[in-house]
């Protein structure tokens, strides 16, 4: 599988409940390295653009509304397997069906208000880093 990185992002409700350091350590516990992070007031456009898969969903005014709400940790992760890896230390989308110990059955609220973000592909890996991150904001650990 070899070393990938993906990206991340802990949403506002778990900012707001202080839980970035609890999220990180899931993260490193697991295996996985943080290789970029920044705490950001994400604005409208941006967000839109980032979630554009979902544009025609009926939740996506919503989802935006929430993910502008407050700042979000934007960020990058390294392992091996870090894309699929990232996914399984989520758990699933719906907070009610996420595997015990995952950080959405922990700090997620509800389906829309999930705690975290984590990449889904490859290519969604690297459209996302991109489009959050500058080449040398990336560190090789
Ligand atoms: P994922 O984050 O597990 O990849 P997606 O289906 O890609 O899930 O959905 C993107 C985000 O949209 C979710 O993380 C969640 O915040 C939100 N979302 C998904 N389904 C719903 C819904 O039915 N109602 C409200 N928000 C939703
Ligand atoms: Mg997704």
């Amino acid at each position: 599988m070899g070393k990938e990185q993906t990206f991340s992002i802990i949403k506002p409700n778990a900012i707001k409940k202080n839980a970035i350091g609890a999220i990180i350590k899931k993260f490193e516990d697991n295996g996985l390295k943080v290789a970029a992070a920044k705490l950001v007031q994400l604005e409208r456009g941006k967000c839109e653009e980032f979630y554009a898969e979902h544009k025609e969903r009926p939740f996506f005014g919503e989802l935006v509304d929430f993910m502008t709400s407050g700042p979000v940790m934007l960020m990058a992760l390294s392992g091996e397997g870090a894309i699929m890896k990232n996914r399984e230390i989520m758990g699933a989308t719906n907070p009610k069906d996420a595997a015990p110990g995952t950080i959405r059955a922990e700090f997620g609220d509800n389906v829309g208000e999930n705690a975290v973000h984590g990449s889904d592909s490859a290519a969604s890996a690297q459209r996302e880093l991109a489009l959050f991150f500058e080449k040398s904001e990336l560190v090789n650990i």
